[in-house]
């Protein structure tokens, strides 16, 4: 990295604090990760001195609002190789990125026996959405299976399951709850060759690694800014530009129409058919500051760095006695998810809490996942550009202290 740890760091005021007299360690990056005072100081100073609504004003404050708003929006389509800014959709997030197109999408070209093909590794967020498409539609979903503990995507299976009528196939780039990396070009090329569509989630991979849609040759990609130093309650889907043109609005309301009568109304062209109502724009602006952090220090160095403490954090937890690691065994992102047989993971964090240890234990809403697994929950550690080997190894020294505790 070209800055330093330290100087990085010291980026962040969050971090700079004791919890119950310890020094934080922050390990919860997969849930959401710390903001630097780049992005705090956008977020502060857009209401501080541009506070407006955008589209609507011919006022200057308007102007400076609408400048900005869209400023970030081709930001963004350069952030992950989009062609166009009119390729970005701002939402709420992954989320909602996901159930435009699982609406609007499904909604037109989806019929009664087509498939929807997705993971046994989902996060709820890439299941749920399209479980209520599928019954609407009448289509079905089938799933790419999981090896096991070391949670790789079965995919010898891949080319069969795509020939079986599947019309979209939906995938995580980063599973939130193993930490495997899939490798998307790959999936996206099959797809492709199957005539199939594609939605990669790449909301644990955006902030973590170089990502470029048009290398992966993917058509939907969706992200949240919050899990890359930006704001909540922003975040974005990528369309290829005919796919957007061709679909339906997702919701109604001002800032989307062109013309409207009392039965129907004309829509604006994409993007912005797709964001009816004031959307969340000091998110948009604070987002933007976030995507120049990452350049600054540069994604490929933020990939080798958390895959670098992934790898050392997966080493130090295999030689405990009693812990069953999950994941892949080589090329981890930064993400260690283990089991403790004699411990409840709520436990496990509560008592890694009172040293000052954010972790996070559940079934980090992938419970398909888990019961393919055996498990109900696992703990968590998620790391991120400004954690560090000593931390890891902190970590460690309290989970053999919860060993001893438990028995
Ligand atoms: N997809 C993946 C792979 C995720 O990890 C998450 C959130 C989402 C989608 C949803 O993102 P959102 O920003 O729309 O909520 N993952 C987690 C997690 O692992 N712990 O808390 C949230």
């Amino acid at each position: 990295m070209k800055k330093t740890m330290t100087s990085i760091r010291e980026e962040f005021p969050v971090l700079d604090q004791q919890v119950y007299g310890h020094d934080l360690i922050y390990f919860d990056n997969a849930a959401t990760t710390q903001k630097p005072r780049s992005v705090i100081d956008a977020v502060s100073g857009y209401y501080e001195k541009d506070n407006s609504n955008v589209h609507r004003g011919i006022h200057a404050l308007s102007h400076r609002a609408t400048e900005a708003y869209e400023a970030a929006r081709a930001r963004a389509a350069a952030f992950i190789g989009a062609g166009s800014e009119k390729e970005i959709v701002f939402t709420r997030g992954t989320t909602e990125a996901i159930n435009l197109v699982a609406s609007s999408w499904c909604n037109r070209y989806l019929k009664p026996g087509d498939r929807i093909l997705l993971t046994e590794m989902e996060h709820h967020s890439n299941l749920v959405p399209w479980q209520l498409a599928a019954e609407r539609t009448g289509a079905e979903l089938v799933f790419v299976p999981v090896t096991g503990d070391e949670g790789l995507l079965q995919l010898d299976r891949l080319d069969a399951l795509l020939a079986g009528n599947v019309k979209l196939f939906a995938f995580t780039h980063i599973s939130n709850a193993l930490g495997t990396i899939n490798p998307v070009a790959e999936l996206c090329r099959r797809a492709r060759d199957q005539g199939v569509v594609t939605l990669v989630d790449a909301a644990q991979s955006v902030g973590h690694a170089p990502l470029d849609v048009s290398g992966i040759g993917c058509d939907f990609l969706a992200f949240s800014g919050h899990k890359m130093c930006g704001p909540t309650g922003i975040g974005a889907l990528y369309g290829r530009r005919d796919l957007l043109e061709a679909l339906p609005p997702y919701h109604g309301g001002g800032e989307m129409i062109r013309k409207v009568d009392l039965h129907r109304s004309e829509w604006k062209g994409v993007p912005h058919k797709f964001e009816a109502g004031t959307p969340h724009i000091s998110g948009a602006i604070g987002l933007h500051a976030a995507m120049d952090y990452l350049d600054e220090i540069g994604r490929k160095a933020i990939y080798s760095h958390d895959r670098e403490l992934g790898e050392y954090a997966a080493e130090r937890l295999r030689s405990l006695r009693n812990l069953r690691l999950l994941g892949p065994p080589a090329e981890r992102a930064g993400i260690a998810s283990f089991h403790l047989p004699n411990v409840h993971a709520h436990d496990v964090v509560s008592f890694a809490d009172r040293r000052g240890l954010a972790l996070r234990g559940g079934h980090h809403c992938t419970q398909p996942l888990m019961k393919r697994l055996g498990l109900e929950s696992t703990v968590r550690a998620s790391f991120y550009i400004y954690n560090t080997k000593e931390e890891i190894d902190r970590f460690v020294e309290v989970i053999e202290e919860i060993q001893a505790f438990f028995g």
